[in-house]
């Protein structure tokens, strides 16, 4: 019986990236995760440019097995200004991609700001640094810095006053490196100031989460025909956090969510990427359950551990010990992987900072070392599973 594995990828920021791609074949990865981030949101992603990726990729001996991010333009996540025109570009992206190797894209629907977290140099007990999420930080952010109208409505008492209390002691250094870090995004793309941010919150005001879903669902049964038409499967990412936050909705965070997205169209490129990480951040989410009930629908996979506290708050764990069960994850992508034809890449997603990364400049989360670590253990505990099915 010949049982399959999951292809193993490595997000790559491009040629500007501090890790080559010669650190990734030594990693051990086999495809690329990539995206043209130098092309603003929106923006169709010409052949020209996509070529130009597909040759420094190849020149390092890789294809380009996922595209993450094809961002979504705000408008078209809001549904107004020019939103059918940067869904005619989305499309026209789409097309252009369609030869380019990679098969699968990658997209979040998360108003405003993608992944957010309050603290990138998070000590844990070894030493190496992670990210954390801590709920009166987003509140001292929320409330203090960005003065959102109304906004200590969204936290529970207990949040507000700790709040209240942490910014009082803060020096002026320590407010802009909290600002620093909520705003800071993706690696090589556009950061916002506390200003932008709170004029891109205004226009959601009206925004419910009835409303913004009902937009993704414009969204996908607008462009999922277009990929499927291409042979491209795209693959939503979940809101990280997976909770409201800064007064927006956020709508991929659970079951019902993920099973609401799959129902809006079904072409067959409508699909998920399933974060652990990101999902694993709400106790309520049973991950090896949902893989199974999502199963041909999960396209991509991103893997990674946190350990959450009572309060909500939660920090990058080291990929195999946390909340998340691994192990069971794992498995059960593999039992998805064995009933479709195609490959489902997973990347293990971000690693701490730690032994020679802590003294360079590192991508946040996207460190050499502790996504190699991630990897590697990855790669063992699949291939241990994979041998004890043979037996
Ligand atoms: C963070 C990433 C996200 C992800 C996008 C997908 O590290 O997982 O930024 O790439 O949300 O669109």
């Amino acid at each position: 019986m010949h049982i399959k594995q999951l292809q193993q990828t490595w997000r790559w920021f491009g040629p500007g990236d501090p890790v080559s791609l010669q650190d990734i074949k030594q990693a051990g990865a086999q495809g690329i995760v990539t995206a043209l981030h130098h092309i603003p949101h929106g923006e169709v992603w010409s052949p020209e440019e996509i070529q130009k990726r597909i040759d420094e990729l190849k020149a390092g001996g890789f294809e380009w097995s996922v595209v993450e991010s094809l961002t979504v333009h705000e408008d078209i996540k809001r549904r107004s200004g020019d939103y059918k025109g940067y869904i005619e570009k989305y499309k026209q992206s789409l097309k252009n991609l369609a030869g380019a190797g990679g098969r699968v894209v990658t997209y979040n629907f998360m108003p405003v700001n993608d992944w957010t977290r309050t603290d990138i140099n998070y000590t844990v007990s070894d030493g190496s640094k992670a990210l954390y999420f801590n709920w009166a930080d987003m509140a001292v952010f929320d409330i203090h810095i960005l003065q959102r109208k109304n906004a200590a409505d969204d936290y529970p008492a207990t949040i507000v006053e700790k709040a209240e209390k942490k910014f009082a002691a803060m020096s002026e250094n320590d407010k802009q490196l909290l600002i620093d870090t909520v705003v800071f995004g993706i690696p090589g793309e556009e950061k916002r100031t506390p200003d932008g941010m709170r004029k891109e919150l205004e226009k959601y005001s009206d925004i419910d989460r009835k409303a913004l879903k009902e937009n993704l669902a414009y969204f996908l049964q607008e462009v999922a025909p277009v990929a499927s038409e291409y042979g491209i499967r795209l693959a939503i990412h979940p809101d990280d956090p997976p909770f409201d936050i800064l007064g927006l909705s956020r709508i991929v965070c659970n079951r019902e969510d993920l099973a609401d997205i799959i129902s809006f169209t079904d072409a067959p490129a409508n699909g998920l990427c399933f974060c652990t990480g990101s999902l694993g951040a709400n106790p309520a989410n049973e991950l090896p359950e949902m893989i199974a009930a999502f199963n041909k629908r999960i396209h991509f996979a991103h893997l990674r551990n946190v350990i959450r506290d009572k309060e909500g708050n939660f920090f990058e764990a080291d990929h195999l010990d946390g909340d998340v069960d691994m192990y069971s994850v794992i498995k059960a992508l593999l039992n998805v992987q064995q009933d479709v034809t195609h490959d489902i890449p997973f990347r293990p997603d971000h690693g701490h900072q730690m032994l020679d990364d802590l003294n360079k400049v590192t991508n946040p989360g996207y460190s050499a070392i502790g996504r190699l670590r991630g990897l590697a253990e990855i790669r063992g505990l699949e291939l241990g599973i994979v041998r004890s099915w043979k037996k």
